[in-house]
């Protein structure tokens, strides 16, 4: 599919849109540089439908992945390669966030999850030194016999709870020995399924629990690691409770001074995370960001430059608050092209993150400044229209990707190549 202009053609049309951003006192040169900065990091569980290494039975914890798109990821080299294959299509600073169950032990040896170590993830360790691409890490409290009760740190069971705490402490030495190995600390995000299907009569002893297990994970000191915990309204067999909401990770990060993670499938349909930001920032070191999207029941579409993505990345530039938080995406959707998911859901964050670079922030929030409140709607009416599309095509340009949709191409090459080949 040939939707790309020329070179040429994009510097040209860029020059007419830089001129007109300025004209807003933006500079457009700027906000290229900006928005290509910060670090994305990518969920490697797209590539392979939430299934890992360990042979573990289905996907299971709440969470649903549907289809069965030909090409899915079968092992660390091929995650590795189609990983590779997707950050050239994905313009600016990229990160990889695995969960533990990517571990690869000793050919056909498993590990029991509380028994893992950093050395089970040396493969994936060599790669990201190699590639420059620093590692993320999450404990996988799900697809697991010991999850099959729907409960982990919170169960009653203290065998059960047990193993879970063995598991997180386990992985919050390993997503520290990343970041040592990286330079750059490591954010090790908690998210646990646990909860019920139909009220539950005791809604606080499991939560007590989960305090509890939390504050026992988290007292080893570690270097390199940023510390976040997950929240989440319902998923699909815990409609009536979940035991890590908002109000009770809220209470903790604040507590423990942690990081948030907010993810924007996590809330009510009608809920969106936008004016939680800068309430929870004066509270939180700073906030962990999923973005992903939420579909009727389902909090794990793939995530697309919607009002929601562009409302918070803009929310994050008017707070001034970039170096506080932690971009990451989290959908997994196995009845598309996998690859074509990656660069779907990291172009749209990353042109979320430019168009708010592009905002004349400083014009509006004067408007409001001085009682001009008609003033401040007509700017946020008129910054919609704003020649953005040019900005992009000329940030895709310095980044050296596929401008357009030129990528589907790419991807088509590659399914054929490649991927058609895993049967
Ligand atoms: C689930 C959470 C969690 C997971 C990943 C796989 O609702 O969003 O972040 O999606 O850990
Ligand atoms: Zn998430």
């Amino acid at each position: 599919m040939k939707t790309g202009a020329s070179p040429a053609k994009i510097e040209k049309v860029y020059e007419v849109a830089k001129e007109t951003y300025a004209k807003f006192g933006v500079s457009s040169d700027k906000a290229i540089k900006n928005a290509l900065a910060l670090p994305v990091s990518i969920h490697c569980w797209q590539g392979d439908d939430v299934l890992g290494f360990e042979n573990s039975g289905p996907l299971s914890g709440g969470i649903l992945a549907t289809g069965n798109y030909p090409g899915r990821a079968r092992n660390g080299d091929e995650l590795r390669r189609d990983a590779e294959f997707a950050f050239a299509l994905i313009p600016g600073k990229k990160r990889f966030n695995l969960h533990s169950f990517y571990a690869e032990p000793e050919e056909g040896k498993t590990v029991s999850r509380d028994r893992l170590l950093p050395e089970h993830f040396t493969k994936w360790m060599n790669w990201s030194k190699k590639k420059r691409i620093p590692l993320d890490f999450n404990p996988s409290f799900f697809s697991h016999p010991m999850a099959d009760s729907g409960y982990t740190l919170a169960s009653a069971d203290p065998q059960i709870r047990k193993f879970w705490i063995r598991h997180a402490i386990a992985c919050r030495r390993i997503a520290s020995a990343f970041g040592v190995n990286q330079g750059s600390p490591a954010v090790n995000d908690i998210w646990i399924p646990d909860g019920s299907k139909d009220y539950p009569a005791d809604r606080i002893s499991p939560r007590e629990r989960l305090k509890d297990a939390l504050d026992q994970i988290l007292s080893e000191k570690l270097p390199a690691i940023t510390d976040a915990v997950e929240c989440k309204l319902f998923g699909i067999g815990s409609e009536a409770y979940v035991v890590g909401s908002h109000e009770f990770y809220m209470g903790y990060a604040a507590k423990k001074q942690i990081k948030l993670c907010l993810d924007t499938g996590h809330f009510h349909p009608t809920e969106t995370i936008v004016d939680k930001i800068s309430a929870a920032l004066l509270f939180v070191p700073g906030l962990l960001i999923h973005f992903s999207r939420g579909l009727r029941w389902d909090s794990d579409h793939v995530a697309t430059f919607s009002d929601d993505m562009r409302d918070a990345c803009r929310e994050i530039k008017r707070a001034g608050a970039f170096d506080r938080i932690d971009f990451a995406l989290d959908y997994f959707d196995a009845s598309i092209n996998r690859i074509a998911a990656w660069a779907i859901g990291a172009r749209s964050l990353r042109k979320a993150l430019l168009e708010s670079f592009l905002e004349p922030t400083t014009l509006i929030a004067d408007a409001e400044k001085r009682g001009k409140n008609h003033e401040r709607l007509a700017l946020m009416e008129e910054c919609k229209t704003l020649p953005f599309a040019a900005v992009w095509d000329k940030l895709c340009l310095t980044a050296g990707v596929p401008t357009g949709a030129e990528w589907l191409g790419n991807v088509n090459e590659y399914e054929q190549k490649v991927l058609s080949k895993r049967k």
